[in-house]
């Protein structure tokens, strides 16, 4: 417990007290009321009306079984997870995620950053998340249709184009949003395009929604390297996980002249000093479903996979974690360090550990919350609900021009904040005042509801 002031630790302890065991909830609250010290001092209307107890509590929690039958006939029974967290801004907004680890805690630590992270986008967005402990993993296509089918035979009641807008997350990609949008279809008998984002291109999806993420994290990555005159050119990068963050993270550094020289997926990591080949990542693990262990053997003999190492133990100059919450900890934050990496952005949600954030700060390295550098996704899954309300659809050269820019405006504002409140160059406070004063101030306006 560091510095928090009695106002807010108070609002800490309600918030423990009342979401016992959600340890990722607790971590993502602790995290935002450590840096909001100088605000409720300076705006004492905001303690005056609760808001700050009000975002920490959802406005709705929707907890339900999902029963589906598998390949072999046998009765299988998950859980889903609809968090509507606020929506004072616009619909509730975040995606789905399908993965074991799901459960309450997970889905409302995510639920609660995305308020923050949609606010920052300046899109009229909610926050809200959702998903369920199902595991896509090794399962058939006709398995995921048949889960999805039964998910949204509950989900459908609670979502709508004004009221809450799921997208995807971990383990949810476009396959999984045709299948739910699909049944949504079927069940409401309307072509409600609105209703989900990260749609097919050719069925209301937006351009550049697919890559949003990853690009949108590695053009928060070139305005930070522009504060001092520098670029991409000649970085080595160090990119975690391999899915669909991480895939167009890798990408677009390599576009914008970076190296990205390893990659990983929960078994273990691989090295590939010339660069890794994008391609063939996408083949091994978008088309085929495979192992990053894959990608080693067909990539030649120059290429190492290391199982069940730390991937942050590669030398980088900058280190972008896109695969999952507190995956880059206090050690190996110091291993970072001690191999000159001078820039840590989050393409995951929470994936360094306060800990960790700690060693970055202290060592002078910038780092990036998620809620500013992974904001990309949502903000084009924003992009994709305007032109759904207007039957419209935009040029990829046309979407990614406004990626680039709400990148360049989140970067932006983040430092001004800082810089305001007292804490240059420091993305972590600039991302969290910026966005609550933008969604308190809706909160206010709106009355005690
Ligand atoms: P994907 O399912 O496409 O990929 C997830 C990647 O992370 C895989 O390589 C996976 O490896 C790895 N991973 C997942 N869980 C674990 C774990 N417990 N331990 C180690 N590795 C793990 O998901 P996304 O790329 O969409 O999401 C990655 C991160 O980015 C998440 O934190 C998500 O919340 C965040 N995010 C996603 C956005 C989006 O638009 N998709 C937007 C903003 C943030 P394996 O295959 O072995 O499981
Ligand atoms: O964490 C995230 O911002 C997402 N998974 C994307 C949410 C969305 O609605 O596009």
């Amino acid at each position: 417990m560091s510095n928090l002031d009695e106002a807010l630790r108070d609002i800490y302890h309600e918030v423990l007290g009342r979401n016992a065991g959600e340890t990722e909830f607790h971590q993502a609250v602790r995290e935002v009321l450590d840096t909001l010290g100088p605000v409720v001092a300076k705006h004492p209307q905001y303690t005056d009306a609760a808001v700050l107890r009000r975002l920490c509590e959802p406005e709705r929690q929707i907890i339900f079984r999902v029963p589906w039958v598998d390949d072999e006939g046998q009765v299988q029974i998950n859980r889903g997870f609809r968090v509507e967290f606020n929506s004072a801004l616009g619909p509730y907004k975040g995606g789905l995620r399908f993965h074991p680890s799901v459960n309450l805690g997970i889905v409302k630590f995510l639920g609660f950053e995305q308020i923050f992270k949609n606010a920052l986008t300046g899109l009229p967005i909610g926050g809200g998340k959702g998903g369920s402990d199902f595991d896509p993993k090794g399962r058939s296509d006709g398995e995921v249709m048949r889960f999805c089918q039964s998910f949204m035979t509950e989900l459908y009641r609670h979502i709508g184009e004004y009221t809450d807008v799921p997208a995807g997350d971990i383990g949810v990609g476009g396959r999984e949003i045709g299948y739910l949008f699909g049944q949504y279809k079927r069940i409401t008998n309307r072509y409600e395009s609105g209703v989900l984002t990260g749609k097919g291109i050719n069925w209301g999806g937006s351009q550049v929604r697919t890559e949003a993420t990853g690009y949108g994290v590695a053009f928060f990555v070139d305005e930070i390297l522009k504060t001092t005159g520098d670029s991409f050119d000649g970085k080595q990068v160090v990119v975690s996980g391999s899915g669909n963050v991480a895939i167009f993270a890798i990408e677009k550094v390599h576009q914008l002249g970076g190296t990205v020289v390893a990659c990983s997926d929960s078994s273990g990591y691989v090295v590939d000093s010339k660069g890794i080949d994008v391609d063939l990542l996408k083949e091994i693990k978008s088309v085929r479903r495979g192992r990053i262990q894959d990608y080693a053997e067909e990539r030649g003999s120059d290429v190492r996979f290391i199982a069940g190492q730390s991937i942050w133990d590669v030398p980088c100059d900058i280190a972008l974690p896109c695969a999952t919450q507190n995956e880059l900890d206090r050690d190996h934050a110091l291993a970072l360090v001690k191999n000159g990496c001078r820039i840590v952005a989050e393409g995951a949600n929470m994936p360094t550990t306060p800990d960790a954030v700690k060693v970055f700060v202290e060592a002078g390295v910038s780092f990036a919350p998620g809620k500013a550098a992974n904001a990309g996704g949502v903000a084009t899954s924003a992009l994709e609900m305007q032109q759904n309300a207007s039957r419209d659809s935009w040029s990829f050269e046309h979407t990614e021009q406004r990626l680039n820019d709400i990148m360049r405006n989140i970067h932006d504002r983040c430092l001004e904040t800082a810089d305001e409140y007292g804490t240059p160059g420091n993305y972590v406070a600039g991302a969290n005042i910026s966005a609550f004063t933008h969604v308190a101030d809706a909160v206010l306006a709106l009355g005690v509801i």
